[in-house]
């Protein structure tokens, strides 16, 4: 395995189950990654240690999830001049999600958070790979082959529609 270029980091074990559709569309792009837990509350110092460390380490891009106050994409972003990318979790303790979402979009001036929709760690993924595809022709190879691979199946949906009539189709993506 390569040496990661994307980070993904998270404030609790229980945004794995949202955060692990970035690793998950990371290795089907074949981008190498390291996935761990930051707490920007509970564990301040290891915060600062991975924000002011992670250039040093190789990283290229962070992407960074949290819910409820979700001050870690924020505050790893101050700390650092690699990209981060912030996905807002609807954790158990988010009112109804609108709480991470602000709290990861609205940066000072100065300080941006490339901030994802509501639990959509996938899209971080992508966008971190398209990151890293600005500077690896094999890696944005595989984005391309990806992106094809939508067209053509939202073109073949298109096409069933078209001949059965919706009723004879498939509901869903
Ligand atoms: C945030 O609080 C974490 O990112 C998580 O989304 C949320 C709840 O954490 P737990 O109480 O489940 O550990 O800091």
């Amino acid at each position: 395995m390569s040496k990661p270029v994307v980070g993904i980091i998270m404030g609790s074990q229980s945004d794995l189950k949202v955060m692990k559709e970035a690793a998950e569309i990371l290795e089907e792009l074949q981008v190498a990654y390291k996935l761990t837990i930051v707490s920007a509350h509970r564990t301040p110092d290891r915060m600062i240690d991975y924000a002011r460390s992670a250039r040093s380490k190789g990283l290229k891009v962070i992407i960074a999830g949290a819910g409820g106050a979700a001050h870690l994409p924020g505050m790893v972003a101050s700390m650092t001049t690699l990209p981060v990318i912030g996905v807002p979790v609807k954790s158990s303790n988010s009112i109804d999600g609108w709480d991470s979402v602000l709290s990861i979009l609205q940066m000072p001036g100065g300080i941006p958070v490339a901030t994802v929709a509501l639990d959509g760690a996938k899209n971080a993924g992508i966008l971190a790979a398209e990151m890293v595809g600005a500077f690896d022709e094999s890696v944005a190879k595989n984005l391309e082959k990806y992106k094809d691979e939508l067209k053509e199946k939202v073109l073949k949906s298109a096409e069933s529609i078209e001949e059965k009539g919706w009723r004879g189709s498939k509901i869903g993506f």
